[in-house]
């Protein structure tokens, strides 16, 4: 058995759990916080066998958008404060596969 941490957008969120639960996995939602935009970001744990691991990564991967966002840096070669647009892409998903040990249900 795998767990999957997929780091998603919040709008894909719902879309990418609704999808999931349609093909029968379960999937639970954390809010979280990336570290460098600091805007919030939702970590999704997908518990599945090994064998279904590539179709949960496939219906995360239909529902992730990618997106461009513009976030304002500081030029340290003036001598003064300059803030400069940097375009940063956000997304689709950043996913993590990881083995579990052990699975209960108790
Ligand atoms: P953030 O850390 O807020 O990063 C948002 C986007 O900023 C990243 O998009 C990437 O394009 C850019 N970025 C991140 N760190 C950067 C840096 N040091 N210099 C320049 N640009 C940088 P994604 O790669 O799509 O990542 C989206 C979110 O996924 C991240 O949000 C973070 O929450 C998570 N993530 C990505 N890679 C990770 C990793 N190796 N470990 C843990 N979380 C990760």
């Amino acid at each position: 058995m795998k767990l999957l941490f997929a780091i998603v957008d919040r709008e894909d969120a719902n879309a990418v759990v609704r999808n999931l639960s349609k093909r029968g996995f379960s999937s639970t939602k954390l809010a979280t916080t990336g570290g460098f935009l600091l805007s919030s970001n939702i970590t999704l744990m997908v518990g599945v066998d090994d064998k279904m691991v590539q179709t949960v990564i496939d219906i995360i991967k239909e529902h992730s958008h990618s997106r461009t966002q513009v976030i304002p840096t500081n030029d340290m070669s003036f001598d003064f404060d300059v803030s400069i647009p940097m375009e940063v892409s956000v997304g689709g998903a950043t996913i993590f596969v990881v083995n579990v040990d052990r699975f209960e249900k108790v």
